[in-house]
C-alpha cells in the first residue's frame, strides 16, 4: 500500500462513548433505543420509544464507557500502531437540544482533549459528524429531518466543529451511511411514522434535507478550510444477480441503485434520471428550496467513505431462503458461508465493490467500517484466540490490496470496526464482538469494563508496521 496509507479502526459516539448524563449532554436517539425485542421496531420508526415498559434497558446510556476511557483507548491504539482513528461526536454533547444559541463548552472540551489525545500519538482523526445519532428534542419538536427546519440546527452544528478543529482534523464525515435512513429510519434519521403516513414520501423528503444539510456543510467546510476532505458515507455491498436470469440481473440493477442514490447526488451533484422517474411513478413530491439544485451542484464531496460487512443476492421472484446482512434483505447465496449472525462472509466482494464504486465515481475511496460480529471466549490464562476474526480480516484486507494494487483503485484508508467491542447497532448486544480489544462487559449491562487485548490485536499490529506486506 502508498506509504501514508491510512491504516486505522473505527467506532462511533452512539455505541461506544456514553455518558449520557455527563457534562451537560442532552438526551439523544441513542438514549432511547432499548434492548431485546422492541429495538427493531422502534428502531424502524414503527413503535414509539416512549410506549416502551418502565423497566427497559437502554444499552447505548453506557455503552462502553469511552467517556471515561478514552486515554486508555487511544494508549492502546497508539501500541497498535493505527495511523488513522474515526470516531463520531455526540451531537447533543454540542448542542444538547440542537438549537441553543452557543454551544455547550463542556462537551467542546471533551472532544478537544479527545482529539488532542489522539494528535500527541500521530494518529489522524477521522470525525463522523452525525453517526445514527441527534438531539432528541429535534426529533419531538420538528419531527426531525421530515423539517427542512433541521438543515439549519445541522450547519451550524458541523460549523461548530469546523471552526474549532480547523487546524486538528482534514477527514470529516457528514453523516454516516446515509442510505439506512430508508432502512431504519428511526435509527438513521429519528423518523418515527404517523398513522396514514406515506412512509416514501416521509424517507425522501428527510432524505433530500440530509443531502442539502450535507451539502452546505461541505460549502461551509471548505470556506472555513480549503484543505478539509469532506466525505460522504455509504452501507455498500454490491447485490449480485441471484442468477443470469436477465430479470435477476435487473432486479439487482434496481437495488444497488436504491442505494447509489444518495452517493449520485452527493458525488455528481444531482438528482439522477431513475431517480427522477421513480420519485414521479411513486407520487413523491419533494419540498424544494429555491437554491437547492445549485447548492447540490456546487457542493460535491472529496471523498466516498463506506461500510462493508456483506454482499448482497436477489432474485426477481423472491423465492427461495433468506439471508441476513447488515440490515437489507437478501437472498440467500449458495456459495458463502455466514457469521454467527447469519452475515454472508465475501471477501472477493470487497473488491467488486470497491470497482463498482470507483468505475462510478473516480473518487477516492475510504473503507471507514469493516469487521466480524463474533462471540469470543476469554481463556482462563486471559487471552482471547479470536482466529476467526483474524481469518475475516485478513481475507478482506487482501482483497482490498487486490483492487489498488492490481484494479487500480484509489482507497484512501482502512479503519475496522468497532476496534474496541462496543454496543451492536442493531441488536444492542454487547456480545456481538467487532474488537482488536475486548471490553468486559455482558448484554445485560454488567462489567468491569476493563479492556484487554485480543489475538488480533497483535495480528493487525503486524499488520500495520508491515503495511500490508505479510499479507502478499
Ligand atoms: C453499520 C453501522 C455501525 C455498526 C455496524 C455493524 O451499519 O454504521 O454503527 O454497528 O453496521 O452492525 P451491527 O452493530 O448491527 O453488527
Amino acid at each position: 500500500m502508498q506509504k501514508d496509507f491510512l491504516w486505522g479502526g473505527a467506532t462511533a459516539a452512539n455505541q461506544s462513548e456514553g455518558g449520557f448524563d455527563r457534562g451537560g449532554r442532552g438526551p439523544a436517539i441513542v438514549d432511547v433505543l432499548p434492548h431485546g425485542e422492541y429495538r427493531m421496531p422502534v428502531m424502524e420508526g414503527v413503535m414509539d420509544y416512549r410506549d416502551l415498559p418502565a423497566d427497559t434497558f437502554y444499552p447505548g446510556r453506557e455503552a462502553v464507557d469511552a467517556f471515561g476511557h478514552y486515554k486508555e483507548d487511544i494508549a492502546l491504539f497508539a501500541e497498535l500502531g493505527l495511523r488513522s482513528y474515526r470516531f463520531s461526536i455526540s451531537w447533543s454533547r454540542i448542542f444538547p437540544t440542537g438549537e441553543e444559541e452557543e454551544p455547550n463548552e463542556a462537551g467542546l472540551h471533551y472532544y478537544d482533549n479527545y482529539i488532542d489525545e489522539l494528535l500527541k500519538y500521530g494518529i489522524e482523526p477521522v470525525v463522523t459528524i452525525c453517526h445514527f445519532d441527534m438531539p432528541l428534542a429535534l426529533v419531538e419538536k420538528y419531527g426531525s429531518w421530515r423539517s427542512r427546519k433541521l438543515i439549519d440546527c445541522y450547519v451550524r452544528y458541523a460549523e461548530t466543529l469546523f471552526a474549532r478543529y480547523k487546524e486538528k482534523v482534514r477527514y470529516w464525515i457528514t453523516f454516516n451511511e446515509i442510505n439506512m435512513l430508508m432502512h431504519l429510519p428511526f435509527m438513521g434519521a429519528g423518523i418515527r411514522f404517523e398513522e396514514g403516513e406515506n412512509p416514501l414520501q416521509v424517507k425522501y423528503q428527510a432524505a433530500h434535507n440530509e443531502l442539502i444539510a450535507s451539502a452546505l456543510a461541505t460549502k461551509r467546510a471548505h470556506e472555513i478550510n480549503p484543505g478539509f476532505q469532506i466525505g460522504c458515507m455509504l452501507a455498500a455491498g454490491s447485490v449480485y444477480p441471484y442468477s443470469c436470469n436477465p430479470l435477476d440481473v435487473w432486479e439487482s440493477m434496481k437495488k444497488d441503485r436504491e442505494n447509489y442514490f444518495f452517493i449520485d447526488v452527493q458525488v455528481r451533484g444531482e438528482y439522477p434520471s431513475y431517480a427522477k422517474k421513480f420519485l414521479e411513478k411513486e407520487g413523491i413530491h419533494l419540498e424544494m428550496g429555491a437554491d437547492d439544485a445549485a447548492i447540490l451542484r456546487e457542493n460535491t464531496v472529496d471523498y466516498i467513505s463506506l461500510s462493508y460487512y456483506n454482499s448482497r443476492c436477489v432474485r426477481a421472484d423472491g423465492q427461495g431462503e433468506a439471508s441476513g446482512g447488515n440490515v437489507f434483505a437478501s437472498a440467500k447465496n449458495p456459495y458463502l458461508t455466514c457469521s454467527q449472525w447469519g452475515w454472508p462472509i465475501d471477501p472477493m466482494g470487497l473488491r467488486i465493490t470497491l470497482n463498482a464504486l470507483y468505475d462510478r465515481y473516480q473518487k477516492p475511496l475510504f473503507i471507514v467500517e469493516n469487521g466480524l460480529g463474533a462471540v469470543d471466549e476469554v481463556e482462563a490464562d486471559g487471552s482471547i484466540n479470536d482466529d476467526y476474526r483474524i481469518d475475516y480480516l485478513r481475507s478482506h484486507i487482501r482483497a482490498m490490496i487486490e483492487a489498488v494494487d492490481e484494479d487500480g483503485v484509489e482507497v484512501l484508508g482502512y479503519t475496522p470496526w468497532g476496534c474496541v467491542d462496543l454496543i451492536s447497532a442493531t441488536t444492542g448486544e454487547m456480545s456481538k464482538r467487532y474488537g482488536l480489544i475486548y471490553v468486559e462487559k455482558d448484554d445485560a449491562g454488567h462489567g468491569t469494563l476493563d479492556r484487554r487485548r485480543k489475538q488480533s490485536f497483535y495480528w493487525y499490529k503486524d499488520v500495520i508496521a508491515h503495511n500490508g506486506e505479510n499479507l502478499r
